[in-house]
């Protein structure tokens, strides 16, 4: 077990009040409905908990990265639909933290200072796992971008006020062509198209972006142009973590879950019989190495440490665990397990292993670090670089 300094603490206290009062409560309602309530961006305004992530000097939380998974876990644990929400937006600022200009930073934090949240478009309907080979277009036009194509399965597509978009200003050079913008949702020629239905997450929204002739400024690149594959997989490295962290919270709800029905049915029966004790065991051990592992990478995270493969492993370890669990909590709990809550955990966590990279594109990552293990993989790039 990780032990906390007594101002994490504090805040996994707050943040889990805040989850039994806001989200515990209306997750099932919001899972029944497949809608996004702005009802959250609300109740969570004030706590300024979207800008965690934000650093002191833009007026954020400035919050470590330990402490922002003890928050995610908490989120996820409530559910994982909101913690989607939530972590999607501080995906799409890990992009202007890696690459950003001071400007460009203030620009794009501050709505997140009162609850506005942003969103992250890279993946488009022919470029998934393959995430260089997208046809999104930028092109020159005076001091302007002129941005043409269209993103899909974006988290918080539908109900961002900024985002980072990623499109080819050189499409002669594939991959190295690409670039990373901040575009503002009230672009004209930016438009949402279908809003997906999903298995899980259901309370997160995820919608097709339409990029028509968007114009916007030169000021709006980050980095240089050509730089957008490499910002992107630093994103996606500092990012993937959270992923883990929701996939965390997910698992120990329905560790909880399946004790406090044992415990209600059996209520003369302190102890269940040993098959039962030994499948909660196991449950118990794959939590507690979930979370280690994930704290682990959020440790050398703020270290300065390479932390590529270690992201790619928790993301990975940590999604399994939350299938494994949450699937194993249906098949005790019987027909009580297929008929309450525990199927919408189950369904959340199947989101895990595929969203922020397959886990099999995981696999990948971890299995080039092993096979060529790099000097140091870089975790920052500054403006310009
Ligand atoms: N940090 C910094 N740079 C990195 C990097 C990292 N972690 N990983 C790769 N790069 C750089 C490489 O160094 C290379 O640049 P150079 O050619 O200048 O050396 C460039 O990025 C391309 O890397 P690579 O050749 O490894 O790219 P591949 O096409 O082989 O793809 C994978 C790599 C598959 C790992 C990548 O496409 C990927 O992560 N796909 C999943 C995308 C994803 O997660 N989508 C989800 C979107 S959010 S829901």
């Amino acid at each position: 077990m990780t032990i906390l300094r007594p101002e994490q603490e504090r805040i996994k206290q707050s943040t889990r009040e805040f989850v039994a009062r806001n989200i515990i409560p209306r997750a099932a309602e919001f899972d029944r409905s497949g809608e996004f309530h702005p009802y959250l961006l609300d109740e969570a305004r004030e706590s300024k908990i979207f800008a965690m992530a934000v650093p002191k000097e833009y007026g954020g939380l400035d919050y470590d990265s330990v402490t922002q998974a003890l928050v995610l876990e908490e989120w996820g644990y409530g559910c994982a639909g909101m913690g989607t929400t939530l972590a999607a937006s501080i995906l799409s600022m890990d992009s202007v933290l890696v690459a950003g200009t001071d400007e460009q930073k203030r620009r794009y934090f501050t709505p997140m200072l009162s609850a506005r949240i942003g969103a992250f478009g890279l993946t488009e309907p022919g470029a998934g796992s393959d995430a260089g080979s997208g046809k999104t277009t930028a092109v020159k036009a005076g001091d302007d971008y002129l941005l043409n194509g269209s993103k899909c399965w974006i988290t918080n597509g539908a109900v961002a006020t900024v985002y980072v978009i990623y499109a080819l200003t050189d499409p002669s050079k594939g991959v190295k062509g690409l670039s990373a913008f901040i575009v503002e949702r009230d672009r004209p020629g930016f438009t949402i198209g279908t809003v997906d239905h999903k298995l899980g997450i259901r309370s997160s929204n995820t919608s097709e972006l339409l990029l028509k002739d968007v114009r916007i400024p030169a000021a709006n690149l980050l980095g240089k142009e050509g730089d957008g594959m490499k910002i992107a997989m630093k994103t996606l490295d500092l990012a993937r973590p959270a992923i883990a962290a929701l996939s965390v919270g997910l698992a120990q709800r329905a560790l909880d879950e399946c004790v406090k029905h044992l415990q209600k049915r059996f209520p003369d029966k302190p102890q269940p019989g040993q098959t039962l004790q030994f499948k909660l065991a196991d449950m118990a051990i794959q939590v507690e190495a979930a979370r280690q592992s994930l704290h682990h990478t959020m440790e050398l995270r703020d270290s300065g440490a390479p932390f590529s493969k270690e992201s790619a492993i928790s993301k990975t370890f940590c999604s399994d665990v939350a299938m494994s669990v949450t699937a194993q909590a249906v098949s005790l709990m019987g027909s009580h397990g297929y008929t309450s809550e525990l199927g919408k955990y189950m369904r959340d966590s199947k989101i895990m292993q595929i969203y922020e990279g397959t886990n099999q594109i995981q696999r990948l990552v971890i299995s080039r670090a092993v096979l060529t293990p790099a000097p140091a993989a870089v975790s920052t790039l500054k403006a310009g670089e």
